[in-house]
């Protein structure tokens, strides 16, 4: 018997994904050639299960089951989605199992050596290259062709490198929506938002020295950042609100204002077909915005925009100058002041802390930025600052190897184990008094803007009593802040501790009681 069910699998997404779920588009975007054929697909999405995701997914394999997929995003996900290999393979060993995402575009080699339960991993794009080596696994052939595969061949590995020198465009009408059947469960934790992602730009123009997209998009011939026709766009926004029900569009580009008229046709078309949702933007930059004028403005608030992701990073501006941001602290501040005047936007900030050759006194100028943002544009959102880690391909990763000896995990135990929201920050080129004051920095920025308050109406248990630490702790937190106290920060190892065990018991943290409104919120 040919067997021809393929079961694709989204395992829990850390701290940050007890909060925020949305569609696994990750697993949609891969399976979007295989659905034309002659293949039946099934989504298992654990983060949406109530309670034990293992005995849905045992009903889902039977006789029939040609294979299992698995997205792996880098830190404690790839715990769970070993539990989920190791889970697949003890009701039969002989299915294949193949892991794709972002930490398998990065790391083939070392899920094969490290995870015997991994049979193949699927390189950067995968919705042709998953195709062809579902096609292979089918018809019992060794996927030599097959682009960006990572497979184990006996005991020797072999990869095939990933050759594409273009972005991966699916047009809407392939993407297999229809595999959900509700979406229902999908949105923000205490947010009645049926939220679909999408995205209206491809790829990032600049060239950032932390961020991973300069190395990622090196391949690609040609520009670095292409728009999709603002008629296109507005066709599959208009699909997914008639088809779906969606009623809020984020768009998870990388940067969607290098030319401002892209998003300003969207807006307008939108209004012209009388599209009522609300909108997100995942990528802004200061120097984009410093050229917003307040009419551009005003059309982004009155086209639905909630909230606009901008990467600050940064209050030192020998910091920024290190980063390519094209940007000083002076210009994030009047930014800032600017989109105060825009109150329905909510400005959502994302900062950095423990870069190389940063010193104390740098990070005290990101703390003072903060507290100045906050004072500025109460309405604002500061996102906890993500600790530096060095990602392989960017500028910054050689400097840290270079100069320090930086070496990065090179085991998926060591990958698995990093918390990417909330490991202690440490680094061997951080000054004395660095380490504190960072963890200083990352608790109390949970509070200092209130964010809890404004983004959770208090209706789970949960967000209650996330509401009621946010109250008590509130004003300990800004005082902390203002006057630099990083000693005896025991709220660190409890927010440690509290993080873990909601990424352990996420798939209990539900939207579907939750029924309010605030604006979206997705770190980076
Ligand atoms: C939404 C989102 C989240 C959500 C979770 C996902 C969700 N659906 O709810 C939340 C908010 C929880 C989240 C959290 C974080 N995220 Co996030 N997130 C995203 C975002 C914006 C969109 C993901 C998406 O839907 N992409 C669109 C799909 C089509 O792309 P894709 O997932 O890469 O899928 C393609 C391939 O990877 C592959 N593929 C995917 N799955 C599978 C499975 C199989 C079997 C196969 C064969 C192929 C395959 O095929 C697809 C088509 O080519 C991306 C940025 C982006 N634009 O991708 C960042 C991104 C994935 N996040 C990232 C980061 C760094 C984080 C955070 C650390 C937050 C932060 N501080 O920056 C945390 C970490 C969480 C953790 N590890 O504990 C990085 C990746 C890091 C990494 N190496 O894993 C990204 C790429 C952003 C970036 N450039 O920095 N994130
Ligand atoms: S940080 Fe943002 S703007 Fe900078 S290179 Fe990365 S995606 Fe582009």
């Amino acid at each position: 018997m040919t067997r021809n069910q393929v079961i694709m699998v989204y395992p829990y997404q850390g701290f940050s994904g007890t909060y925020v779920k949305h569609a696994p588009l990750g697993l949609l975007y891969a399976t979007s050639e295989i659905t034309k054929e002659d293949y039946d697909v099934a989504i298992y999405d654990t983060r949406v299960i109530q309670g034990d995701w293992r005995p849905g997914l045992q009903r889902l394999i039977n006789d029939d089951t040609l294979c299992v997929g698995v997205s792996v995003m880098s830190g404690s996900p790839i715990k769970h989605a070993i539990a989920i290999s190791h889970f697949v393979k003890s009701l039969n060993p002989d299915i294949p199992i193949i892991w794709g995402g972002p930490h398998a575009s990065f790391y083939p080699e070392t899920i094969l050596r490290d995870e015997w339960s991994v049979d193949y991993v699927i390189s950067g794009y995968a919705s042709v290259s998953f195709k062809d080596l579902v096609d292979c696994i089918k018809t019992n052939r060794e996927p030599d062709s097959v682009n960006g595969v990572t497979w184990r061949d006996r005991d020797v590995l072999r990869s095939n490198p990933d050759r594409q020198e273009s972005f991966e465009y699916i047009d809407y009408r392939d993407i297999p929506y229809h595999l959900i059947e509700d979406y229902s469960p999908y949105g923000q934790l205490d947010q009645d938002k049926r939220i679909f992602s999408m995205y209206s730009a491809l790829g990032c123009p600049y060239q950032c020295t932390f961020c991973s997209s300069p190395a990622q998009y090196k391949p690609i011939s040609g520009k670095k950042w292409v728009t999709l026709d603002h008629n296109y766009v507005v066709d599959h926004v208009e699909h997914v609100v008639e088809n779906y029900g969606a009623n809020y569009i984020y768009f998870i580009d990388d940067d969607s204002f290098p030319k401002l008229q892209h998003v300003e046709k969207i807006i307008d078309t939108m209004k012209d077909r009388e599209l009522g949702v609300g909108l997100g933007f995942r990528g802004a930059r200061i120097n984009e915005i410093s050229r917003m004028s307040h009419d551009f403005l005003d059309k982004l608030a009155e086209g639905g925009t909630d909230i606009m992701h901008i990467g600050a990073e940064s209050g030192s501006d020998r910091i920024l100058r290190m980063l390519k941001k094209n940007c000083t602290s002076d210009e994030i501040i009047a930014c800032n002041r600017k989109l105060a005047k825009h109150p329905e936007i909510v400005a959502a900030y994302n900062l950095m802390m423990g870069l190389p050759t940063e010193t104390l006194e740098d990070l005290k100028k990101t703390r003072d930025l903060m507290l100045r943002l906050v004072d500025d544009n109460p309405n604002c959102i500061l996102f906890q600052p993500n600790k530096f880690r060095p990602l392989p391909g960017t500028e910054l990763y050689l400097q840290a190897q270079n100069e320090w000896g930086y070496e990065m995990p090179n085991t998926l135990e060591e990958w698995s184990n990093i918390e990417v929201e909330g490991d202690a920050i440490e680094n061997q080129w951080y000054e004395e008094g660095m380490e504190r004051f960072g963890n200083m920095l990352l608790v109390t920025s949970y509070f200092i803007d209130n964010k809890i308050q404004k983004t959770t109406k208090g209706t789970t248990l949960f967000t209650k009593l996330a509401r009621i630490a946010n109250r008590l702790y509130a004003p300990i937190a800004l005082l902390r802040m203002q006057r630099g106290i990083s000693s005896l920060l025991i709220e660190y190892w409890l927010y440690r501790r509290i993080a873990h065990l909601l990424a352990l018991f996420q798939s209990r943290i539900n939207n579907r009681e939750a029924k309010t409104s605030g604006p979206g919120l997705v770190a980076r």
